[in-house]
């Protein structure tokens, strides 16, 4: 793909934007960089190419008057998609300059959890592999890197915007209701995690989880080889459980590798670590290696964590649940009643599927923030809630009420925007509340 030359607006100064307009302009692209917000909104303007020009705190420009437009995952496909001549995304324009084979994952939760376990598993398998995308870090850093295999962590906002985009292995972990504020309905949403299988080949692999339908009816338009996962039952090809062990139907035959020692042992976390063998199996790392790698993997902060045990009440910090699925995975994760902290800001999505997986395991809920009463639409016939403004006041009220041997648990169901910059930042909140509450007693503090 030809940069040189050419006039590339860039929209959003985020990590994306700023990755993507260094990059066109070292390849002698003619970059505008152009972001609404005003300039102290900003961080890291100083880290732009000098050559790149910027314009900030107005309006966006007509894309129309651009040969390329890149334009940042949070901005909507109806800001560009109409009069824009041509639109890549970063995932895209990354794709077109690795020279390495690529592993993507997308799915609605377990994403990043996922690619730190292939990366590993890769890198037991003698492999050179990074991560990069959604994740946090910008796909195009990949570019030029010593690597064998570049891992991506793909969002749905990133497969609006790419094109060719051919994965060697590509996979979908589930699709449960998220962003249908910017996706409208849940068969736009799956429609665009699909992209992710659009381009692949027949010597592509694809890796669905079985045990999802939406995923599950991916397989049909899927050119390259279908591997499927299950924590549920037999799989034709793929991944599977056989008692307490790993088995893996390849074209040859059945290996079964035992999975002690993992901390990706139960639910959701054991359907990550069956779709990372499936996908590593896939460019031939030996699965018994790639389980002993997860082995040495420790679960992600701000997924499920132990911040703190209190008086005989346990302090769980999982933050990134910021979808009424991964909350959902969250309770029934749990086999002591929960003291449940649950809100933040409305993506347009219905609630009702958390009052099954809450009744029966909820002691309370604490609801707050933009949704609380949405929440509490849903739930108050089911268990009992209580209301409040912040997660400070859910989280003091929360504590008082557990007893010994319960669980206080930090599963918002929502994003964090309406009052934290992000869910790190609400995770490391929640984390300092926990430490600071007034009733413990300091000698009965202890790390989990
Ligand atoms: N902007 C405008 N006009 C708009 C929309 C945005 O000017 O209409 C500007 C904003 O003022 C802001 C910039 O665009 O300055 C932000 O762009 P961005 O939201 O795309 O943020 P980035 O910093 O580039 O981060 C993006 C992803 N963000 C989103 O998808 C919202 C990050 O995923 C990702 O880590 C990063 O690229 C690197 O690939 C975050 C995320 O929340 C973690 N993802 C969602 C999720 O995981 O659920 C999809
Ligand atoms: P993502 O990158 O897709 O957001 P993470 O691995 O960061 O995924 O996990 C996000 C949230 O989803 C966490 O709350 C975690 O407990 C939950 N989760 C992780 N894997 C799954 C899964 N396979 N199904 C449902 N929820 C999951």
């Amino acid at each position: 793909m030809k940069l040189a030359g050419q006039r590339v607006l860039i929209l959003g100064l985020g990590i994306s934007g700023r990755s993507a307009a260094n990059f066109c302009a070292a390849r002698g692209a003619e970059v505008l960089a152009a972001d609404e917000a005003p300039r102290e909104k900003l961080a890291a303007l100083d880290t732009l190419a000098p050559e790149v020009a910027l314009q900030v705190g107005q309006t966006l420009p007509d894309v129309a008057d651009f040969d390329l437009v890149v334009p940042s995952p949070g901005v909507p496909r109806e800001r560009y998609a109409e009069r824009a001549r041509k639109v890549i995304g970063d995932i895209e324009l990354a794709s077109r300059f690795l020279e390495v084979p690529i592993v993507a994952v997308t799915g609605t939760n377990g994403k990043s959890t996922t690619v730190t376990l292939v990366e590993a598993m890769l890198r037991a398998g003698e492999l050179r592999a990074r991560i990069a995308g959604n994740v946090g870090t910008p796909a195009l850093s990949l570019v030029g890197e010593p690597l064998d295999v570049a891992v991506l962590e793909v969002s749905s906002f990133q497969l609006e915007a790419v094109e060719t985009f051919a994965p060697r292995v590509a996979a979908v972990l589930n699709v449960t209701p998220d962003h249908l504020d910017r996706h409208g309905s849940m068969e736009v949403y799956a429609a665009t995690k699909a992209r992710i299988f659009a381009r692949q080949g027949p010597s592509d692999t694809a890796v669905l989880n079985h045990d999802d339908t939406i995923v599950r009816g991916m397989a049909s338009a899927c050119k390259g080889e279908v591997r499927y996962f299950s924590t549920r039952g037999a799989v034709s090809r793929g991944a599977c459980l056989d008692g307490g062990t790993l088995a893996l139907i390849e074209r040859d035959g059945m290996r079964r590798v035992a999975l002690d020692g993992t901390a990706f042992s139960g639910g959701h976390a054991l359907a990550n670590l069956l779709a990372a063998v499936s996908i590593v199996t896939a460019l031939g790392v030996d699965p018994a290696r790639a389980i002993g790698a997860a082995c040495d993997v420790a679960p992600l902060p701000h997924r499920c964590e132990d911040v703190a045990t209190r008086g005989g009440v346990r302090f769980v910090n999982d933050s990134k649940a910021t979808n009424p699925g991964a909350a959902a995975q969250s309770l029934e994760s749990f086999a002591a009643p929960i003291h449940w902290l649950a809100g933040g800001s409305d993506k347009g999505i219905d609630f009702s599927s958390l009052a099954d997986a809450a009744q029966g395991r909820v002691a309370c809920a604490y609801l707050y923030g933009e949704t609380a009463a949405a929440l509490a639409d849903v739930l108050d016939a089911r268990v009992e809630t209580r209301r409040f403004d912040t997660l400070d006041e859910a989280l003091e009220a929360a504590a008082a009420n557990a007893c010994a041997s319960e669980v206080v648990l930090l599963a918002p169901a929502c994003a964090s925007f309406d009052q934290f910059k992000n869910f790190e930042e609400r995770g490391e909140h929640f984390r300092r509340a926990v430490e600071a509450l007034p009733s413990n007693p300091p000698d009965q503090g202890e790390t989990a």
